[in-house]
């Protein structure tokens, strides 16, 4: 994305100059990120986005993913792909983790909701493994990207915030939590916060991709969630975002954590944002569902088109059969449909008709899941809630922006799409000098610059908490 930010910030813009895809790849039963593709990906765009803006860029900043890590070696060398998140090699593991140190204190320490990819358990699915012994540094994702664009290593905060071994209060390492699970914390080169220094793009990346040096590198709310949320177009208090994308994250922007029992049971997270706020919030599968079921019903490789079947989706009555869209059971790839089917069946309802149906079915699902988060956020942290902003990717989806009206009973603002990419360039441009203020500086540029949707909530609140009954004695995980 090549950003352009009016001086004094009264105007964002953004093109996409290069999009690339990321196909993950399964070698001996294990899943990886093919992340040499990405890198080059990265290339290819910052080459485009050179070209675009006469060779010269004002800065760099790199948001991506939560969670996942590459380990080096004393030289710098990767040791392996970056395994992903979904890789069952963590199944079971948090339990085992649990036993070293209860669950309900790892949360007090931490904040953050155990799901079973958080790096700790990661690491903890490593432990003893020749490449974790080999290891003399992790670097997550988008620091390893940093790391190859600049020779400068460093830990974003936002994003070490998802690793299991940051203490939300004080934005520093957890080293109990470390020292009790095992984890070696000399593994993580020095934080930085969103707005640090990062280093400058290589000589060998500048004349590989045709530009004019220096380029700064800024850390910027790494983790494309923290990115995001500085990218909700509010323009007061009272509100909360769903980021929907292959996942939804769904709740409230909070000016410090709320680490409470009750929430750990919700399953509500702290996650560290832009400017020293948190997000409190639960991970929802998101169109990750919806993007299972169309890869399913490929045919010679070629998904059905979406359009019609939203269209057929929104003119059935609903909400219709719904499965718990926070359910953990849905994280793997594979098989979508058969085991959205199934999880209908468990909870007494029937199995959705056709492909319309499980579509219906999927934003039905998320619409309660929505709802859920939003509501027990509010209730848990004290707030109060009186619009709901959808950004991301699924901001597009109408139908399931509506729903999300519809369910949440109050109006939802749908946009901007590219959130994430808008935090980003917002973190980099205040660093520069070129905006000043705090987060609702920035939230005022995006929403005087962008294009928003706007939907009131139709209908009966009463048919989504019947809808909510209905897979309640599931229990969430
Ligand atoms: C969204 C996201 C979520 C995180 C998940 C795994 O892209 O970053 O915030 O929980 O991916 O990293």
């Amino acid at each position: 994305m090549l950003g352009r930010v009016a001086a004094g910030g009264g105007g964002v813009e953004l093109v996409e100059v290069h999009r690339f895809p990321n196909r993950p790849v399964r070698v001996a039963g294990t899943l990886y990120w093919d992340v040499l593709a990405l890198y080059r990906g990265v290339l290819d765009g910052l080459r485009e986005a050179g070209r675009r803006a006469g060779g010269r860029l004002a800065g760099v900043g790199i948001d991506s993913w939560a969670v996942d890590f590459g380990l080096l070696d004393a030289s710098g060398a990767l040791l392996g792909n970056p395994v992903h998140y979904r890789d069952g090699r963590t199944v079971g593991v948090a339990e085992r983790v649990g036993r070293r140190l209860a669950p309900e204190e790892m949360y007090r320490a931490t904040g953050l909701r155990a799901l079973p990819f958080n790096t700790v358990y990661q690491l903890a699915a490593m432990e003893g493994s020749p490449q974790l012994t080999a290891a003399r540094r992790l670097l997550l994702l988008p620091d390893l990207v940093s790391y190859w664009l600049t020779g400068v290593e460093g830990t974003e905060l936002t994003n070490a915030s998802t690793t299991g071994l940051v203490d939300p209060r004080t934005g520093d390492w957890a080293r109990e939590v470390a020292e009790a699970v095992g984890v070696d914390l000399g593994l993580f080169p020095p934080l930085r916060r969103p707005g640090d220094p990062a280093g400058e793009l290589l000589p060998e990346v500048l004349s590989d991709c045709g530009l004019t040096g220096p380029v700064p590198v800024t850390a910027v709310g790494s983790h494309d969630t923290a990115s995001a949320v500085v990218g909700v177009p509010a323009t007061g208090d009272g509100f909360a975002y769903v980021a929907t994308g292959t996942w939804s994250l769904a709740g409230l922007e909070l000016p410090g954590p709320v680490v409470s029992e009750a929430g750990r049971l919700a399953g509500f997270t702290n996650e560290l944002g832009v400017d020293g706020t948190v997000r409190y919030l639960r991970n929802i599968m998101g169109l990750w569902l919806l993007q299972e079921c169309l890869r399913e019903w490929a045919e010679g490789g070629e998904e059905p088109a979406l359009g019609p079947l939203l269209e057929e989706a929104a003119a059935l009555p609903g909400p219709g059969p719904v499965v718990d869209a926070g359910d953990g059971e849905f994280l793997a790839p594979g098989g979508m449909p058969a085991r959205i089917a199934a999880a209908c069946r468990r909870s007494g309802q029937p199995e959705p008709e056709g492909r319309a149906g499980m579509v219906r079915c999927v934003l039905d699902s998320l619409a309660l899941a929505h709802r859920e988060a939003v509501a027990e956020a509010a209730r848990l942290a004290g707030a109060e809630v009186r619009v709901v902003h959808v950004v991301g990717g699924g901001a597009r989806n109408a139908l399931l922006c509506q729903l999300t009206a519809d369910a949440c009973g109050l109006p939802v603002v749908a946009g901007p799409k590219e959130a994430a990419s808008l935090g980003n360039v917002l973190v980099q441009a205040r660093a520069a000098g070129r905006v000043r203020g705090g987060l609702s500086r920035l939230r005022s540029s995006v929403a005087a610059s962008q294009t928003l949707g706007r939907f009131t909530p139709r209908g009966d609140a009463a048919v989504w908490e019947a809808a909510a009954r209905r897979i309640s004695e599931d229990g969430r995980g």
